[in-house]
């Protein structure tokens, strides 16, 4: 079963996806708000998949005899400069959530935990999917620009990219 200290990093781990699920929710109603509405869509599906990474983080606690809780999101930035602070932020936020997901792996390993380091794989590989998705979005803005109809045909190409998640 967990030890105390394992069973604090996964709550807190448990907070960080709930933030991002409530960060990526708030920025598709910005995005909403600007008329960038495949970006929107993409935002809110990426909220719902966030949410999902909180459960199952959250069953995974209490299947192992521990109790998960339910955290506390304040904070949460509602305006956003840009289409492209947008991007930014959210690579900028999922390398945080990778590196905290690895410093848990590490954690485990360490302790030889082994249940919770195989347990957290299927985070290792989801953390490299969504950092690359991140980038190919920011790339669109580079290889597009901005100008004219840009930012339209940027916030298509986000809404095409979801296939690729
Ligand atoms: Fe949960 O993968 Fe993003 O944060």
């Amino acid at each position: 079963s967990l030890t105390e200290e394992t069973e604090a990093l996964l709550n807190k781990q448990i907070m960080m996806e709930g933030k991002s699920s409530a960060y990526y929710l708030s920025m598709a109603s910005w995005c909403d708000t600007q008329g960038y509405a495949r970006s929107a869509q993409f935002l809110y599906t990426h909220s719902e998949e966030e949410r999902d990474h909180m459960l199952r983080l959250f069953n995974y606690v209490n299947d192992a005899g521990g109790h998960a809780l339910q955290p506390e999101i304040t904070g949460i930035k509602h305006k956003f400069k840009s289409l492209r602070e947008v991007f930014e932020l959210i690579l900028k936020h999922e390398i945080e959530v990778t590196l905290s997901i690895n410093s848990i792996v590490d954690h485990c390993f360490q302790t030889k935990d082994f249940a919770t380091f195989n347990f957290l794989q299927w985070f290792v590989t989801e953390q490299r999917e969504e950092e690359t998705l991140a980038r190919r979005a920011l790339e669109l803005f580079d290889i597009i620009g901005e100008e004219g109809v840009g930012l339209w045909t940027i916030d298509q190409e986000i809404g095409n990219l979801e296939g690729a998640e």
